[in-house]
């Protein structure tokens, strides 16, 4: 056998480990924010898995210390892979490259790199030291992985998915308004398996006023770890008293505009928290200013559910990352669309995406897409 048949086999076998190390950072989905999913396959030195390890909660061991914890000495001389860069710094742990080096890795590859300054660096010490670093192995999977994390830290502000239900022919209404059930009860459950990864869910007043929803995620599985912030885009401070998302299951944060009436303002903040943000058309207030609001909060990951109007004045704004569809196999043919005005007044204004999965969910089908990124 020549070298290119040993390249080739290192690359399979790289490709199949990274892929298991993603899948262990999907363990962390929901419970890491305001930190990242990680996960972590660390082999002995003749290629057999000696530990495997994610980070479980921001605060605890990152999944490089869990996986070298469980494969101890047998790491010496091994091969490590990680989802992303090993941090090179002490936050609220100490950092992986120094484990990684105490513990004598020889190899480290990584699918991802640290966009965080205060922590990148790890991947520079550890050839510093004469550790093997290849970077880029499965990356675009990794990053899908992470999403929110990488798009909150590039971009400074969290990371949306637009999620909507809606028929064959896009309506999420009948023509009397009425909307109950749309789509299949796995699908339902599904969603709530969305809400229980988001930081918040973000609805519009129009869907509080029309719906009542509740806002909580309620997961096939019982109670999630912790409730998202619920957060109601309402300008006027129109939410009634007695709507369902002020109940006490979970936290709820009214956004209004700065200008709204005092009175009405007074009425909800007896109910809720209630932030004020600058006015600002179509929908009444700032929704990058929301967006905002809600990193200083350390949410990281938002879930943006109904109403086809707020969604579209986050898409026109560009403010949307992932769109997920749950579509049923049914017709109206008439009735309120899915997406409300979006900015978009000719063919050639069109909000391209691309898929990036379709998931048979029930009788119904998930379709997940982001915007083709400029
Ligand atoms: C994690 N888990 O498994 C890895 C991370 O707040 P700290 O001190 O735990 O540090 C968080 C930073 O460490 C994070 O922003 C990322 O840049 C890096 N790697 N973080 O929470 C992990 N490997
Ligand atoms: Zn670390």
């Amino acid at each position: 056998a020549g070298k290119a048949t040993g390249d080739e086999e290192t690359r399979v076998t790289d490709l199949a480990h990274m892929r298991r190390a993603i899948e262990l950072a999907a363990r962390g989905r929901g419970t890491t924010s305001p930190n990242p999913v990680v996960g972590c396959v660390v082999l002995d030195a003749s290629g057999r898995v000696a530990g495997e390890g994610f980070h479980a909660h921001a605060g605890g061991p990152h999944a490089e210390v869990v996986a070298l914890r469980a494969a101890g000495e047998r790491a010496r001389g091994g091969t490590a892979y990680v989802t992303l860069e090993p941090c090179d710094h002490t936050g609220r742990t100490g950092p992986c490259s120094a484990a990684l080096l105490a513990a004598g890795v020889a190899r480290v590859v990584v699918a991802v790199r640290d966009p965080n300054p205060e922590a990148a660096g790890g991947a520079e010490r550890l050839r510093r030291h004469g550790v093997t670093v290849e970077t880029g192995v499965l990356t675009a999977e990794a990053e899908r992985g992470n999403a929110e994390w990488l798009t909150s830290v590039r971009l400074g502000r969290p990371h949306v998915t637009w999620k909507y239900a809606a028929t064959m022919d896009g309506r999420s209404a009948a023509a009397d308004g009425t909307s109950q059930w749309i789509t299949s009860p796995e699908a339902r459950a599904d969603v709530h398996r969305l809400r229980a990864e988001a930081d918040a869910v973000v609805a519009g007043i129009g869907t509080v006023l029309a719906d009542d929803p509740l806002l909580t995620a309620r997961p096939a599985g019982g109670p999630p770890a912790r409730q998202p912030l619920r957060v109601v885009v309402d300008s006027a401070a129109r939410t009634p008293a007695g709507a369902r998302v002020l109940d006490d299951g979970a936290p709820t944060l009214v956004a209004v505009a700065a200008d709204a009436d005092p009175v009405a303002v007074r009425a909800v903040a007896g109910r809720a928290e209630v932030v004020r943000l600058p006015r600002r058309e179509p929908y009444g207030l700032d929704l990058a200013e929301l967006l905002a609001e809600l990193r200083r909060r350390e949410v990281v990951g938002v879930l943006l559910e109904g109403g086809p109007t707020l969604a579209g004045s986050f898409l026109r704004e560009g403010l949307v990352d992932r769109v997920v569809g749950y579509l049923a196999p049914a017709l109206l043919g008439a009735g309120a669309a899915a997406l409300g005005p979006a900015g978009v007044a000719t063919i050639a204004g069109t909000h391209r995406l691309e898929f990036e999965d379709v998931t048979p969910t029930g009788p119904d089908l998930r379709l997940t897409a982001r915007p083709i990124p400029l």
